[in-house]
């Protein structure tokens, strides 16, 4: 079957691609990174981070819960150093994005826009920046703001990624397109709580952290459902994909290509697993293109 897919001006090989985060170019070391449809890197931000205090993963037994707080070198070390090896591969390269203001995301987003990106997913969700979570996702107006603010320094595609911790998805969606965002990804980690019953703590350092797995795949997918419904620009699926399966799932929902994070975790190459799922799915249903799969359950298509 015909794998690829279109986001945006950009034409990937197969619809299957890292959640940012879950990802770095050493997992070169155990299998092609050219064989994805994408690579997506771990969000970049202006300064310099130091992330958050530890413990920043812990392990619920119904998934991942994560308060990473984007450690990382700073952009301007971020492209003297790290760019330059992700552009040994041959793959479109996406880069997440995260700043603390409108004005910051767009400064930052016009450093961006060289030689080697394809992409930029804008990362007005991570759920790991304040105290309670909020995110520019959170409502449309800050979503708008952050999104309008990079297209004007930018002509890369830019890919909203949205948040579960949000009121109405669909209205924070709906802003992001208006805004000029060319792509969605739906979505980022929900937020969640676990405490150690060691010491009878949160089990993370910052306490509360997102969510992710298996177990946050009905939410993501209903996401999806919403979203995809409420823009013409494609979606990209996120939340608990780990088979085939899962990923058709997105895809019938509304999805054009999907992210794998968690499920990285425990089988390196889970990625190649799903696009050969997706692809024996689509020869033993009589798909010869998997675009065809898009939004198939939604009731408009029915
Ligand atoms: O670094 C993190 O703590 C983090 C980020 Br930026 C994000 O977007 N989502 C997440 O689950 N963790």
């Amino acid at each position: 079957p015909d794998l690829s897919v279109r986001i945006g001006g950009l034409t990937l090989a197969n619809p299957v691609m890292p959640a940012s985060g879950t990802f770095g170019p050493e997992l070169g070391e155990v299998f092609d990174l050219d064989r994805l449809g994408a690579l997506v890197t771990k969000s970049v931000t202006p300064e310099p981070r130091r992330g958050n205090p530890t413990p920043r993963v812990a392990e619920t037994g119904q998934g991942l819960l994560n308060s990473i707080g984007i450690p990382g070198k700073g952009i301007e070390a971020w492209i003297a150093y790290d760019l330059p090896v992700w552009r040994r591969f041959a793959a479109p390269l996406v880069v997440s994005l995260s700043a603390p203001t409108a004005s910051a995301f767009a400064e930052a987003a016009r450093a961006l826009t060289v030689e080697g990106v394809a992409a930029i997913e804008a990362n007005i969700s991570c759920p790991n920046l304040e105290a309670d979570g909020r995110a520019f996702a959170a409502e449309p107006g800050p979503a708008a703001a952050a999104i309008a603010a990079m297209r004007g320094a930018t002509r890369l595609p830019i890919w909203a990624k949205l948040s579960p911790n949000t009121g109405d998805a669909a209205a924070v969606a709906r802003a992001c397109e208006e805004a000029g965002a060319d792509a969605l990804v739906v979505a980022n980690t929900i937020l969640g709580l676990a405490i150690d019953l060691a010491t009878l703590r949160p089990a993370l350092g910052a306490g509360m952290g997102g969510y992710s797995g298996p177990g946050f795949k009905p939410i993501a997918l209903r996401l999806v459902w919403q979203c995809a419904q409420a823009v013409r620009i494609p979606v990209i699926g996120c939340g608990g994909i780990a088979t085939g399966q899962d990923a058709v799932e997105f895809l019938a929902a509304g999805a054009t290509a999907v992210q794998v994070g968690t499920a990285s975790f425990i089988q390196p190459a889970a990625m190649l697993q799903v696009i050969e799922g997706i692809s024996a799915f689509c020869t033993a249903r009589g798909f010869s293109r998997v675009s065809d799969l898009t939004g198939i359950a939604l009731p408009s298509l029915q």
